[in-house]
């Protein structure tokens, strides 16, 4: 069983939005533990586990996993983290039956923080990322599956939780300073 009463925060934008790069500021800073479902499919899929296969396949095509998967990989990280304060939770849920189930399992959240950026520079983002990054899904054609998810998919979530008041959004394009600028506001305020 979870341990109760750990403050949750999702972080939500498009793919290269910055979600990771903020979130490692967000810990350093606020000593919260950060877990990202991309980064927890990518080990399960190197792990040699039966969805493997299935998972490499729908990363590559910029679809998105079954929800009770992601949602396994989370429940069991977190159980793995009795001692941090909060958990931030980094492209998840993608789609809003995800979030209901997540929420039925841990209950309550602080705020999803939405990472807003234009097209474009997520592109140039990604694409300059790829040259490196190793990552099955950095090349144009699945960054441009990734994108056409993302606005089919995952902006309903962030438009429910807009309509809840339950949404945080800042202007991601800027750099990473300005943008960090914007988010860590949020968490001074929610501390208290
Ligand atoms: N960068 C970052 N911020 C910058 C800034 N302000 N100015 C200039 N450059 C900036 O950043 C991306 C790149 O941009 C980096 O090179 C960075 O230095 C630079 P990053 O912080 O990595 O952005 P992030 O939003 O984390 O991008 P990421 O590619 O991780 O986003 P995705 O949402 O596409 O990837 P994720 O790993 O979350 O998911 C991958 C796939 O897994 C999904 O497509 C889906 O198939 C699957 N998935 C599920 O099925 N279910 C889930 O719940 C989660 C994932
Ligand atoms: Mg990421």
């Amino acid at each position: 069983t979870l341990p109760p009463k750990k403050k949750i925060y999702f972080v939500l934008g498009g793919p290269g939005s910055g979600k990771g790069t903020q979130c490692a500021k967000l810990v350093t800073e606020f000593h919260l533990c950060h877990l990202s479902a991309g980064d927890l499919l990518r080990k399960e899929m190197q792990s040699g586990s039966p969805n493997g296969q299935m998972i490499d396949r729908m990363i590559r095509n910029g679809e998105i996993v079954p929800g009770h998967i992601t949602i396994e990989l989370l429940k069991n990280a977190m159980e793995e983290q009795s001692e941090t304060r909060g958990f931030l939770i980094d492209g998840f849920p993608r789609k809003l039956d995800q979030a209901g189930a997540f929420e039925k399992l841990v209950g309550d959240f602080e705020f999803i923080l939405f990472l807003d950026c234009p097209q474009e520079e997520m592109e140039r983002r990604l694409l300059k990322r790829g040259e490196s990054s190793g990552r099955s899904d950095d090349n144009l054609e699945s960054i441009r599956k990734r994108f056409t998810t993302f606005i089919e998919t995952t902006m309903p979530v962030v438009e429910y939780y807009r309509s809840r008041e339950k949404l945080v959004q800042v202007d991601a394009s800027r750099s990473v300073e300005e943008v960090y600028k914007d988010i860590r506001s949020y968490f001074i305020e929610s501390k208290s």
